[in-house]
């Protein structure tokens, strides 16, 4: 079962893609722009149906506390205070808040290396997330991890996971323990759409399909895997449909609205507690930074990136809520400046922590602690 959503965003600008790598895309057509962004506010607004007023604000304040929390990173690597990796996820906060807005505290999350804004959605404190990426002991794996490895086993949030498609076959066999121990979790996983093209993606839909299990893959398509587009990556290019091999219930969401998100995921959630049966999302949105702060981004224009912010997920989903008369602008700044402070206590907190002792080195390495003691 296939089943489109209204106005996804479309892959124009990875099908413009030319083989040398550069896009000869057109410039933006700000009046086009204009006209799809009232069309899907309009659509946006039919999907407040059943939500609170403070459930709406809730789904702002959490994608305005990651957009936040993403660019005080990217300040914060600048300033060398940041090692290793570090990948943003700016422009697809819908995704997340969207997706775990609609599951239980005890269900659980899986996602890739592009999780801070996972972590902040499934209640994980800005503080810890941002002590772990600058190594300090005050983070969720003690600094040993970075920006890749968040982690919190009582939230739920089981990773942060480095290499690509990692996460799939973990994210299935939680879905099946919650399975044979007779309990109603539901796991969620996360992954790029490059992901797709491994093998434990396929390995994993077809035994989560088989013996049915509660599990919901949610296939972030951002278009780009590092800098090859999917059009120069994939066969066949509609992930959702990739569902349809293993008789996989799946669907095509638009990425950028964030009610649209969480409504296909209440249904798979549905389907999986109720029935225990697994879910394919693709979600379609877009990366409006590099693929990590190392990026040089020379694989897609200017033009392209601009399209994208204009259908920024957070600037719709206010100026809906403004139309709507949910809340008004005063109330959004008061918002804005509450996330601006927890983000620089945040800073704060992880300037001022220790780093982890260098007896740590030898914790968390195997499941039987290694003497150091011992040569
Ligand atoms: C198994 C493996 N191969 C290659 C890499 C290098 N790598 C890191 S991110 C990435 C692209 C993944 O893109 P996608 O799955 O679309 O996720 P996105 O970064 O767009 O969120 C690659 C190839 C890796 N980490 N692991
Ligand atoms: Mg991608």
């Amino acid at each position: 079962m296939s089943k489109q959503s209204a106005a996804p965003p479309s892959r124009a600008g990875a099908d413009e893609q030319s083989s040398t790598g550069v896009i000869d895309s057109p410039d933006v057509d700000r009046k086009q722009l204009a006209r799809e962004h009232e069309e899907v506010k309009e659509q946006q607004k039919n999907r407040f149906e059943g939500l609170n007023t403070e459930q709406l604000i809730e789904l702002y304040r959490q994608m305005q506390l990651i957009r936040r929390f993403e660019e005080k990173s990217a300040e914060v690597y600048v300033a060398g205070k940041i090692g290793g990796f570090c990948h943003l996820y700016i422009g697809q906060e819908a995704v997340a808040v969207g997706a775990i807005s609609a599951i239980r505290k005890d269900d659980y999350v899986f996602a890739s290396y592009r999780e801070h804004g996972h972590a902040l959605a499934k209640g994980m404190p800005a503080r810890s997330i941002m002590a772990e990426l600058l190594g300090k002991a005050t983070g969720c794996s003690k600094g040993k991890g970075g920006s890749m490895h968040m982690f919190d086993k009582e939230l739920g949030f089981l990773g942060g996971h480095a290499i690509v498609g990692g996460q799939i076959p973990l994210a299935t066999g939680a879905a099946f323990a919650s399975m044979y121990q007779g309990s109603d979790q539901v796991t969620l996983c996360f992954f790029g759409e490059a992901a797709v093209n491994q093998g434990a993606f396929h390995e994993s839909l077809n035994m989560a399909q088989l013996w049915k299990l509660p599990c919901i893959y949610i296939c972030e398509n951002n278009q780009y895997g590092m800098g090859t587009s999917i059009a120069r990556g994939m066969s066949l290019r509609d992930v959702a449909q990739k569902g349809c091999a293993y008789e996989m219930a799946s669907e095509f969401v638009d990425g950028m609205d964030v009610l649209a998100v969480r409504e296909a995921t209440m249904r798979a959630v549905e389907r999986a507690r109720r029935q225990s049966l697994p879910t394919l999302l693709e979600v379609r949105t877009y990366r409006f930074m590099g693929h990590s702060m190392s990026d040089p981004g020379n694989y897609r224009t200017r033009a392209e990136i601009e399209k994208y912010q204009e259908r920024d997920p957070i600037k719709l989903f206010s100026a809906s809520l403004l139309e709507e008369k949910i809340t008004d602008q005063k109330k959004l700044d008061e918002i804005n400046k509450q996330i601006h402070d927890e983000v620089e206590d945040a800073f704060r907190f992880a300037e001022e922590s220790p780093l982890p002792d260098p007896e740590e080195l030898y914790t968390d390495v195997y499941a039987n602690p290694i003497d150091p003691s011992r040569k």
